[in-house]
C-alpha cells in the first residue's frame, strides 16, 4: 500500500469510527413534545401553531382530536415554543427529553454484522447501509431466477435508483409497484420492502397466494427511493427527511413526498421546512424520472404503494385536501384497505388506521398516493405508515423489523389476492 492509499485508508477508518452510525449533526437537548388535542378547538389551535412554526420538525402533524402531535424542538426554541403553544387545558408532555440520547441508544443497539455481503449472509433484521442494500440487491437478483435489477430513476447526486423486478411468468403484463425510503429517516420502510421481496421470492412455489401473485403480476419493488437522503441520515444527520438538493441560497433538501405532480403547490415554499415542495412539480430527478418510468407501463400498472413510518396508517387518496372530495374508486380503495388491515391485525394484533389521507390525516399536496391515483391512474394507490404508534417513532428497534414485515406480508397477500381476482 502506497503512502497516499495508506492515508486514504486511515482517513476512511477515522471518519467511519467518528461518525459511524451516530451522525455528525447532534441533537443534544432537543426534546420531542407530545400534545394531544382533546377538542376541535385545541386541534385548530395546534394546526395554527404548526402553520406559524413552519420550520419546526413536526414528527407527527396535527390530524384529529385524540391523536397525538409530536414535535421536535431545539433547546434554543423550547421556551418560546412552550409559551406560544400553551393554552389553558392543553397538555404538553415531553415524550423524548433528549433526542441525542435516543440516537446514541439506537446506535449502540444496532446489531453488528459481517462486512461481506451476499444474499446468504445478508442480515434482514438490521438497518443496513445503502452499500449493503445495493450489494444485496445485486446478489439476490443474480441468485434467483426471474429476479433482476431495474433502474427506476436517478437521484439529485447521481445515484441510480434500482428496484428489484420479480417476473416469474413471461406472460404476465400487469405490474405492481412498491417503493420504500422516500423519507430518509424512516428506516423501517426500506427494511420492510427488503423483507417483503425476500418473503415473496422464497415463498413462491410453496404458498399458493404468493405463487399466483407472482405468476400474474410483474412486481417492481424499490427498497430505497431517496438514496442520497438515506445515506445522509446514516452518516450525518439521523433526522434527515428530504433529498439532498442544495437549493441555492437556503437550507438543503426537497421533500420528495411534496414534489409529485398531482395538485402540486400547496406545501411549504420555505427551503428550510421539512415539507419544502421544490421549485415546481417534478423539479427533483427522483420524482420526474420515476414518473417517466411508471408511465411507460400505461394501464398495465395496477398497484402503487409508498411505505413510510411512523403511526400505523393505511391510506388512500385524496391527500391534497382536507375536504372529502368525491372520486369514483373510494369505496373500493377503502374496502380493500379494510381487508388488508384485518390481515395485518391478525398477525401481531397491531391496528393500522384506514382512511382517506387528506381528510383523515392531514392535507399534503404533491404526495405519492395522489400521484399514483391522479397522475398514473392506478386505482389501488396507497400510502402506508408502518410501525410504531409513537413509542420509538423513527427509531424503531431492529427487533421490530421482522414482526413489521410479517404483518405487512400478510396484508400484501390479501391485497395480492384482490389484484389477481380483479385483473388476472
Ligand atoms: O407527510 C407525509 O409525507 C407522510 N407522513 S410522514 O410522517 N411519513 O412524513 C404522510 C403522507 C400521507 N398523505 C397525506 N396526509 N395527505
Ligand atoms: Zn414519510
Amino acid at each position: 500500500m502506497g503512502v497516499v492509499q495508506l492515508l486514504r485508508f486511515a482517513f476512511v477508518v477515522v471518519i467511519t469510527c467518528q461518525f459511524g452510525a451516530h451522525g455528525k449533526v447532534r441533537y443534544d437537548g432537543y426534546k420531542v413534545f407530545r400534545i394531544t388535542p382533546r377538542t376541535q378547538d385545541e386541534l385548530k389551535w395546534m394546526q395554527g401553531v404548526a402553520d406559524r412554526w413552519e420550520t419546526l420538525d413536526f414528527w407527527k402533524h396535527p390530524t384529529k382530536v385524540g391523536r397525538p402531535v409530536d414535535v421536535m424542538v431545539s433547546p434554543a426554541q423550547q421556551l418560546d415554543f412552550v409559551r406560544s403553544a400553551s393554552r389553558p387545558g392543553l397538555e404538553i408532555t415531553t415524550w423524548i427529553s433528549n433526542v441525542q440520547d435516543m440516537i446514541d441508544r439506537e446506535a449502540a443497539e444496532m446489531i453488528n454484522s459481517k462486512n461481506e455481503v451476499n444474499a446468504a449472509n445478508f442480515d434482514y433484521n438490521k438497518y443496513n447501509t445503502y452499500e449493503k442494500i445495493f450489494a444485496w440487491m445485486n446478489d439476490f437478483s443474480s441468485s434467483h431466477s426471474g429476479v433482476s435489477m431495474v433502474q427506476v430513476t436517478t437521484t439529485y447526486e447521481g445515484e441510480r435508483v434500482y428496484g428489484l423486478r420479480i417476473a416469474k411468468s413471461p406472460s404476465a403484463t400487469n405490474v405492481a409497484y412498491i417503493q420504500g425510503g422516500i423519507h430518509a429517516r424512516e428506516w423501517v420502510s426500506p427494511a420492510t420492502v427488503i423483507n417483503l421481496i425476500n418473503m415473496f421470492v422464497s415463498n413462491y412455489g410453496s404458498d399458493d397466494t404468493v405463487t399466483s401473485m407472482l405468476d400474474n403480476f410483474v412486481w417492481i419493488m424499490v427498497p430505497v427511493y431517496n438514496i442520497d437522503g438515506y445515506k445522509f441520515s446514516r452518516i450525518e444527520d439521523r433526522m434527515w427527511r428530504k433529498n439532498r438538493n442544495p437549493n441555492t441560497g437556503g437550507c438543503a433538501g426537497v421533500d420528495l413526498n411534496r414534489n409529485y405532480d398531482y395538485e402540486w403547490g400547496g406545501a411549504s415554499k420555505s427551503k428550510c421546512a421539512q415539507d419544502y415542495q421544490g421549485t415546481e412539480a417534478l423539479s427533483e430527478p427522483e420524482n420526474s424520472g420515476s414518473k417517466a418510468f411508471l408511465q411507460s407501463f400505461g394501464s398495465n400498472l395496477k398497484l402503487f404503494i409508498d411505505f413510510h413510518s411512523y403511526g400505523q396508517y393505511w391510506l388512500y387518496p385524496w391527500g391534497y385536501t382536507r375536504f372529502d372530495v368525491a372520486h369514483p374508486d373510494k369505496d373500493e380503495q377503502n374496502a380493500l384497505a379494510i381487508k388488508v388491515e384485518n390481515s395485518i391485525n391478525s398477525v401481531h394484533n397491531k391496528n393500522y388506521f384506514v382512511g382517506e389521507s387528506g381528510p383523515d390525516m392531514y392535507p399534503a399536496t404533491g404526495g405519492s398516493e395522489d400521484f399514483g391515483y391522479g397522475s398514473l391512474g392506478v386505482k389501488y394507490s396507497y400510502v402506508v405508515e408502518l410501525r410504531d404508534e409513537g413509542t420509538f417513532g423513527f427509531e424503531l428497534p431492529e427487533r421490530q423489523i421482522q414482526p413489521t414485515a410479517e404483518e405487512i406480508y400478510a396484508g400484501m397477500k390479501t391485497l395480492g389476492q384482490q389484484l389477481v381476482a380483479e385483473y388476472a
